[in-house]
């Protein structure tokens, strides 16, 4: 008699990274008040236009939105499960407010100086989404409020909370963890953890 194996159910879990129940909350520095007369979205650096663009919180909710749900993996393990986000595609962003052509990587900046850089073609990916909500409600202050990029694909570090600029580049710069000693792309699936891991391209 001859058993059939069952197909290996493909790893949910990048190496090294361990389940944790709920969704802890991580972060460097103070949870930032948001006041609503002083918030907006700035898009800036290599404009098509050489223009700053700006979208105050109200001009949020007449752009496009889509819902994509994902784990979220911290570079330090924790993995949490079944985010469901829903936002504006990043790729809202370059349709509304053009780059330039020379433009190769953002940098997606929040309160406090807080930033992450991001190749373009991750930023553009269709998983990447700025979130105003998490599992049908409006995101939470200590998990960005009112708006967090989620990069779905990479470690939890390139999703900057509280998100207030997307800064288009025409040579990569590294962001907050990644000029700490985090690796410069953050691919979970590929252990970019440390920079020490980097390879000269990345
Ligand atoms: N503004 C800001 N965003 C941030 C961080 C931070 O320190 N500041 N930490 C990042 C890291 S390392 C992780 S793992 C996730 C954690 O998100 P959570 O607190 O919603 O679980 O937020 C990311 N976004
Ligand atoms: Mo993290």
């Amino acid at each position: 008699m001859s058993v059939t194996p069952k197909p290996k159910a493909p790893d949910r879990m990048p190496p090294g990274q361990r389940f944790v129940n709920g969704w802890p909350v991580s972060h460097y520095g103070p949870v930032p008040r948001f006041r609503p007369e002083r918030w907006s979205l700035r898009v800036f650096g290599a404009t098509a236009s050489g223009d700053t663009h700006e979208w105050t919180f109200d001009d949020l909710a007449g752009l496009p939105h889509t819902t994509v749900t994902a784990d979220l993996h911290c570079a330090s393990g924790p993995t949490s499960t079944g985010h469901e986000w829903y936002g504006i595609p990043a790729t809202t962003v370059l349709d509304l407010v053009p780059p330039t052509s020379e433009v190769t990587h953002v940098m997606a900046w929040a309160e406090y100086g807080y930033s992450a850089n991001l190749r373009l073609a991750d930023f553009t990916s269709s998983q990447t989404l700025m979130a105003t909500h998490h599992n049908g409600e409006p995101v939470t202050a200590e998990h960005g409020f009112p708006l967090r990029l989620v990069v779905p694909h990479l470690f939890g570090y390139k999703g900057p909370k509280w998100l207030r600029g997307i800064e288009y580049m025409t040579a990569d710069r590294r962001g907050f963890w990644e000029e700490r000693g985090y690796h410069n792309l953050a691919d979970p699936w590929l252990q970019q953890r440390y920079s020490y891991q980097e390879d000269a391209s990345d």
